[in-house]
C-alpha cells in the first residue's frame, strides 16, 4: 500500500437528468463513460474508477431513490438507502436551474437515515446567474446537514477539480483497489451488445422476444483513421423474426444500425463503422456458454 494513499466508494444519487452521467464523463475523460439509462436491475453498479497519484475514487451508481409508485417500491428505496450507509460518502446531485422540487424533498427525507458524509453537488451552474445560486444554497442548508455544498458545471468542468479535491480529503486511507487504467467495470463488448439489443427491442413489438442475443464478433481500432470497426450479429431463433428485424428493403436494420452506431460513438468517443447482420440459430440457447465467450451476458 502506498503511503497515505486514500481510497473509497462514493454513491452518486439524484433525480434523472441532473447530470450524473455527464459528471462521470468529465471525470473519467472522453474515452469511456458508460451510462446506459436503462432501468437497472442490479444495485450499486460501479460507474467509474478515477485514480490520481494520491487517491482512488470508486463511483457507484445507486438508482432507485425516488418516490415509489407501489409497495414493492418502498422496499427498493429502503434497500438503496441502506446501501448508502455502506459507502464512504454520498454525492447527491441536484439541478441549479430547476431549483428545489418535490423529488429532491423526498430524497432528502430519506437521506436523514444516512450517517455517511453527504456532498450536495449543485450542477448546471452555467445555466443560472450567481444571484440565483446563493439563495438555493441557503435553502438546501436548512434541509439537511451536508458535509459540503459544492456548485459545479459538469458540462464545462467548472469547479469539478475543486469538488474532487475536497472529496479526496474525506476518503479514508486505503489501498488502490483497481489498477490505474481501470475506468469502468462494464465490459465494453457487453455494453455495445446491449446498445444494439436495446435498439432492436425499441423498434419491434412482442414478436421479437427479449431473449434475442447480440454477439459482438469483432472490434478493430484503425490507428490511422480513428474509426473503430464493430461487427455485430443479432441472433434470433426463427426465420420470421429475422425478416422482421431486417424490415422492408432492410429499412429496419438500417434504422437500428444508425441509432446504435451513434450511441456506440459516444460510448467510445470515436467514429464508428458498425456492421450489423441477423442470424437464425435455432439452438443458440444451448450454446450460451459459447456466446458468453463472445461477451454475451444474460
Ligand atoms: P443523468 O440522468 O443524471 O445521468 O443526466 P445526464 O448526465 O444524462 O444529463 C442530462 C442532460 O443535462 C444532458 O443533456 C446533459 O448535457 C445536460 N447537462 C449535464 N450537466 C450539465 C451542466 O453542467 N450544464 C448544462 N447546461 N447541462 C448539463
Ligand atoms: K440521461
Ligand atoms: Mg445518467
Amino acid at each position: 500500500m502506498k503511503d497515505n494513499f486514500r481510497s473509497g466508494f462514493i454513491s452518486i444519487i439524484g433525480r434523472p437528468n441532473v447530470g450524473k452521467s455527464t459528471f462521470m464523463n468529465h471525470v473519467l475523460g472522453q474515452k469511456i463513460a458508460i451510462m446506459s439509462d436503462k432501468p437497472q436491475t442490479t444495485r450499486n453498479k460501479i460507474q467509474g474508477v478515477y485514480t490520481t497519484e494520491q487517491a482512488q475514487f470508486i463511483f457507484i451508481d445507486t438508482p432507485g431513490i425516488h418516490k415509489p409508485k407501489h409497495k414493492l417500491g418502498d422496499f427498493m428505496v429502503q434497500s438503496s438507502i441502506n446501501s448508502l450507509n455502506e459507502v464512504d460518502m454520498v454525492m447527491f446531485m441536484v439541478n441549479a436551474k430547476e431549483g428545489f422540487g418535490k423529488g429532491d424533498q423526498f430524497i432528502i427525507d430519506k437521506l436523514k437515515q444516512v450517517d455517511q458524509p453527504i456532498f450536495l453537488v449543485i450542477n448546471k451552474i452555467d445555466e443560472v446567474h450567481p444571484d440565483e445560486l446563493l439563495p438555493l444554497i441557503d435553502l438546501y442548508k436548512d434541509k439537511l446537514e451536508f458535509a459540503e455544498i459544492i456548485p459545479i458545471s459538469a458540462l464545462n468542468g467548472n469547479n469539478v477539480n475543486n469538488l474532487l479535491n475536497v472529496m479526496e480529503s474525506y476518503l479514508p486511507e486505503g489501498p488502490q483497489f483497481y489498477p490505474e487504467d481501470h475506468i469502468t467495470d462494464h465490459p465494453e463488448r457487453f455494453i455495445i451488445s446491449e446498445l444494439v439489443r436495446e435498439k432492436v427491442l425499441h423498434h419491434t413489438r412482442e414478436e421479437i422476444p427479449h431473449s434475442i442475443a447480440v454477439v459482438i464478433e469483432g472490434i478493430q481500432a484503425d490507428e490511422d483513421s480513428d474509426i473503430i470497426d464493430v461487427q455485430a450479429a443479432i441472433i434470433v431463433e426463427r426465420k420470421s423474426q429475422k425478416g422482421i428485424i431486417i424490415g422492408k428493403q432492410g429499412q429496419m436494420l438500417k434504422q437500428v444500425g444508425s441509432e446504435a452506431r451513434k450511441d456506440i460513438e459516444s460510448l467510445l468517443g470515436s467514429k464508428v463503422y458498425l456492421e450489423l447482420w441477423v442470424k437464425v440459430e435455432q439452438d443458440w440457447r444451448n450454446r450460451m456458454n459459447q456466446l458468453r465467450d463472445f461477451g454475451y451476458n444474460e
